[in-house]
């Protein structure tokens, strides 16, 4: 799965992928992240690509231009299979929305900053509007980082068996059980005895 991520601050998405699972995940070739500097597109030598809304209002929103340039000469690479923003308002995820995202083979993630982004840009390239719970984080990048996280881990080949993403609490809608590693007791608090009884079925 390749994806890739227009930013203002693609200084925040360098370490999520590049530990632990991510970062596997990019050593087998199973996932591409690649970000993308909104600024490489900006409308002038100062490299602005926000401007005030009109009507007033506090608050920058990124522009239409830079935005669709990014869009348009990314989407020359490859083809995507979704336009998704990632931006408070949008649809909740939920394991369910990671599970089909993780069939797509190319994915365009836009993060808003400020006040968001132009609305005609959500009219006419947005397919796909995403947020990660509701309240209010400074930009999409963060959102971004999880969606990816959550997508990532799904790709056949990423995790192994035991991390099996099959077993996790929210795949089934179950809760996991309490886990405990060694020692059995720590400061007299014991693991319980089930545990320790050699029945793996119990
Ligand atoms: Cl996707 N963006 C922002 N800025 N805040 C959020 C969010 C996204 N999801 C929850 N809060």
């Amino acid at each position: 799965m390749h994806i890739d991520i227009i930013t203002v601050l693609p200084e925040l998405l360098e370490s999520p992928f590049g530990h632990s699972i991510m970062k596997r995940a990019q050593e087998k070739g199973l996932l591409v992240v690649k970000t993308h500097a909104l600024r490489q597109w900006a409308v002038n030598e100062y490299g602005q690509v926000d401007d005030y809304q009109y009507g007033g209002g506090a608050g920058m929103v990124l522009m239409c231009e830079p935005l669709v340039n990014a869009i348009e000469a990314l989407s020359k690479e490859r083809k995507y299979d979704g336009i998704i923003y990632l931006t408070p308002d949008g649809q909740t995820l939920q394991q369910s929305m990671a599970n089909q995202l993780s069939m797509k083979e190319n994915l365009l993630l836009i993060c808003g900053h400020y006040k968001g982004i132009d609305q005609r840009i959500r009219d006419h390239y947005i397919t796909r509007e995403i947020s990660i719970g509701d309240y209010v984080l400074s930009g999409g990048e963060l959102a971004a980082a999880v969606l990816v996280d959550a997508i990532g881990r799904l790709l056949p080949g990423v995790l192994n068996n035991e991390t099996s993403a099959l077993t996790d609490s929210f795949q089934d809608n179950l809760l996991a059980p309490p886990v405990y590693t060694r020692p059995a007791e720590f400061k007299g608090w014991k693991i319980p005895d089930i545990l320790l009884s050699g029945d793996l079925k119990k």
